[in-house]
């Protein structure tokens, strides 16, 4: 009996190791998970403003401004497959209500253009392009609208309801839908009470993956600022009760370190221009490789979805300048995470789980294949012993956000030779990923030390990259 007793205890502590953690919180859903995985999109404003040298055009631009003569879609997905962007968010309509496709319910559209007489649509040759090259297509669609004669009125929902309507049935699935958070008023000082809840239901209808974005989600989050630099601590939690897009927005702080217990899974997106406005203006320039590059680190690197905006010019390409700096951007990512420097080590854990959890799984590719300390453990180790002494500067670490985001603190060591363990940087969160930056480290050993979770720790990649040319 005694034996049986022991047998039994023995079994059911085996079962209880080799569970998989219960989830910690809000978690992804599927849609959520999947645009996560994308990393980088790339943003096109086009438009009236295009041709006019605005930023926010006023609505009155006459319909005939909008003319790009050259305008060549599969060129903008050339440039995004250039670059490594899995998708396109267009903005089908801007502030000044102009649409790029024939919307039936506006009067202020490519229709009423001269622009291949009035046959043109913007979102139906994208659309297309997108398809065809294996890109996933997406919208902004503003809500304030400075043309829209119903705007500042009840009737004006309905007509912003048709007008998502439209373009939700008609070019394909949409990945992204995006609403803007911008709200002025017009002249006549109309201000508009939206109906959210019938604009999402109205995308979910036709678009039930979706990820909507908004100062407040529901699918993802404004990051706070326009300059492409995330919390350092970046949670993708967010409390939005009370909130709304635009003014009703949390503070800028808030929605860009996200909230440590927030209620609902809200991960950040980090919009920015690759120029210095939005729109395509003539006297503008793009950044340099080492700012796109610093925006990667503080987009992608700290737990967020970079979008960044390549606007088409006024002939309907992306000019020669900011293609060029695409490939550059791209092939400088090439070349810093060419070789994973963890790759040949010994992986250990100061605790365990059991083998289908064991340390080695943070080498293994399968994103489904992680690490995990056992329940109720807040604070744990992992040990990379490397085949010889290498020199890194970039550590990547990944949490299995399946399982919500857990890791609040954590710190790194490095150990040469005998020497001692040195810590060579103190973080916050992880989350989906994270690029921890340090100065050139010669080690032969390398520790992650999480200090502290809010639950069990679980990690599904470690990686160490060598950065010998374009060190920031
Ligand atoms: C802002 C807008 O007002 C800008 O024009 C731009 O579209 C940017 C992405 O969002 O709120």
């Amino acid at each position: 009996m005694k034996g049986l007793t022991a047998f039994l205890a023995a079994a059911a502590l085996l079962f209880a190791c080799t569970r998989a953690p219960e989830p910690y919180g809000p978690v992804p859903s599927p849609g959520q998970l999947a645009w996560q995985k994308m990393e980088m999109n790339m943003f096109c404003h086009f438009g009236p403003n295009t041709f006019s040298g605005l930023e926010w055009g006023n609505g009155t631009e006459p319909e005939d401004i909008f003319n790009p003569a050259m305008m060549d879609c599969g060129q903008w997905v050339g440039v995004a497959k250039a670059g490594g962007f899995g998708g396109i968010i267009i903005t089908a309509k801007h502030h000044d209500g102009f649409c790029l496709w024939p919307n039936p319910v506006s009067s202020h559209t490519v229709a009423q253009s001269s622009w291949r007489n009035g046959k043109g649509d913007v979102l139906k040759d994208l659309s297309e392009a997108c398809a065809a090259g294996g890109v996933k297509f997406g919208v902004y669609v503003s809500p304030w609208d400075r043309n829209a004669p119903e705007y500042g009125t009840d009737a004006y929902n309905e007509v912003f309801r048709r007008t998502l309507e439209d373009v939700h049935t008609r070019y394909g699935a949409i990945f992204e839908q995006w609403f803007d958070g911008a709200c002025g008023e017009g002249p006549d000082g109309r201000k508009q009470v939206y109906d959210w809840p019938l604009f999402h239901q109205e995308v979910r209808k036709h678009n039930p993956d979706a990820v909507i974005f908004s100062d407040v989600g529901p699918g993802c989050r404004w990051m706070g600022n326009e300059r492409g630099i995330a919390g350092r601590t970046n949670w993708s939690r967010l409390d939005v009760e009370g909130f709304g897009p635009g003014a009703g927005a949390p503070p800028r702080d808030t929605l860009s370190e996200g909230n440590v217990h927030g209620a609902a899974w809200i991960p950040a997106e980090v919009d920015v221009s690759i120029r210095k406005g939005w729109f395509w203006h003539e006297d503008d320039a793009p950044k340099s490789l080492q700012d796109l590059l610093g925006i990667y680190y503080t987009s992608v690197g700290r737990n967020g979805l970079l979008l960044l905006n390549i606007p088409p010019d006024s002939r309907g390409l992306v000019c020669p300048e900011d293609s060029a700096r695409v490939v550059e951007f791209r092939s400088a990512l090439d070349h810093i995470f060419a070789r994973n420097l963890a790759e040949g080590a010994t992986v250990t854990a100061d605790v365990t789980r059991g083998r289908a959890f064991r340390a080695s799984n943070v080498l293994d590719p399968d994103y489904d294949r992680y690490w995990a300390a056992p329940d109720g453990c807040r604070s744990a180790s992992i040990t990379l012993e490397l085949p010889e002494a290498r020199i890194f500067n970039r550590i990547l670490l990944k949490e299995y956000i399946p399982l919500g985001q857990r890791i609040a603190a954590f710190r790194i060591e490095a150990r040469h030779g005998q020497g001692e363990w040195t810590t060579i940087a103190s973080e916050t969160t992880v989350g989906y990923k994270r690029i921890v930056l340090v100065d050139d480290c010669c080690a032969d050993a390398v520790r992650i030390v999480i200090e502290n979770a809010l639950a069990c720790p679980v990690l599904n990649g470690v990686e160490l990259y060598y950065d010998d040319i374009y060190k920031l």
